[in-house]
């Protein structure tokens, strides 16, 4: 299973085998037998490489969640015997990126060196497949609590401030009602239901209808620098994104009046894998900072 699962991750069966310190012909067999064992065909292997069957992709479904299960399990246990080790995975939004997750990873690494933190971007709903599948312990992500799915639980940390943002030369850059801004052409940096899409609620709530969005960009990195390129769009970001965008000084807060929704940015994961000990460390010092904030 976990041979399925590197093969999927790393694209070929020869760098699965290295990374397990097998043999291809090694790996090749145990591939072959548990095909045997399921009769069914899991793989299919060409010149351009390998790629998964129905039968391979529905059982693989099954493996990671399996292997990521016997990870947390193997964890906890070390954990609760006091040995802290073992992997924590995760993604977060930007504005955790930037905010809470510095202080809170100084903090928890102070008292567990020996845990490895695997961090990556991520936005509901785009990361509920790989919180879904158990290859990530949880998100600290915005979520409309109306729009969870109920295979996950979401527990809220704080609000995030959203900005509109232009280049400094877009005629638009000094407006104070969103009413003024029904013409332009936005980027939005999420598609619908994610934190990105909030000037559609806005514009709903104010009576505006729908944006007109001609870009989606969900590059935090690349955001601000498309936006400050241009004078022609708009977007929104969390304010700390601004702060800290290396293009501050090509782009502006456009100065809305009118209230803009505040993302509730939250803890999400499946419902029924419990935290391990060493990840619910890290949430409580990422509560604690969400704490000082208020
Ligand atoms: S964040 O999730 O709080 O970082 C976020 C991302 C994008 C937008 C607002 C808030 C537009």
């Amino acid at each position: 299973m976990q041979a399925l699962v590197l093969i999927e991750e790393l694209g070929s069966i020869r760098a699965a085998a290295q990374s397990m310190s097998l043999t291809q012909p090694a790996l090749t067999a145990a591939i072959q037998q548990l095909e045997a064992e399921l009769k069914a065909p899991l793989l299919v292997r060409s010149k351009k490489g390998v790629t998964f069957t129905h039968f391979g992709q529905a059982f693989l479904r099954h493996a990671k969640l399996m292997v990521a299960q016997s990870r947390r399990a193997h964890d906890e246990m070390a954990q609760l015997r006091g040995h802290w080790e073992g992997t924590i995975k995760m993604a977060v939004s930007p504005a955790i990126g930037l905010g809470l997750l510095p202080q809170a990873l100084k903090q928890f690494t102070l008292q567990h060196s020996e845990v490895k933190v695997h961090c990556r971007d991520g936005l509901y709903p785009s990361i509920a497949p790989v919180i879904r599948d158990g290859t990530l312990d949880f998100a600290l992500t915005p979520v409309h609590r109306v729009d969870l799915e109920s295979d996950l639980v979401a527990e809220p940390l704080y609000s995030s401030q959203v900005v509109i943002v232009s280049g400094v030369s877009h005629p638009l850059s000094r407006a104070v009602r969103l009413a003024q801004l029904q013409d332009c052409a936005w980027v939005l940096s999420s598609p619908s239901r994610g934190p990105g899409a909030v000037i559609e609620e806005a514009f709903q709530t104010h009576g505006l209808g729908m944006p007109r969005v001609t870009m989606l960009c969900e590059s935090f990195l690349a955001l601000p620098a498309v936006v400050a390129a241009s004078d022609q769009w708009m977007t929104t970001m969390p304010r700390i994104l601004f702060e800290n965008s290396p293009f501050k000084d090509q782009l502006c807060i456009v100065p809305i009046e009118d209230v803009l929704p505040s993302p509730l940015i939250c803890t999400v994961r499946r419902h029924d894998l419990p935290l391990t000990p060493a990840a619910m460390q890290l949430v409580g010092w990422i509560q604690h900072f969400a704490l000082k904030r208020l």
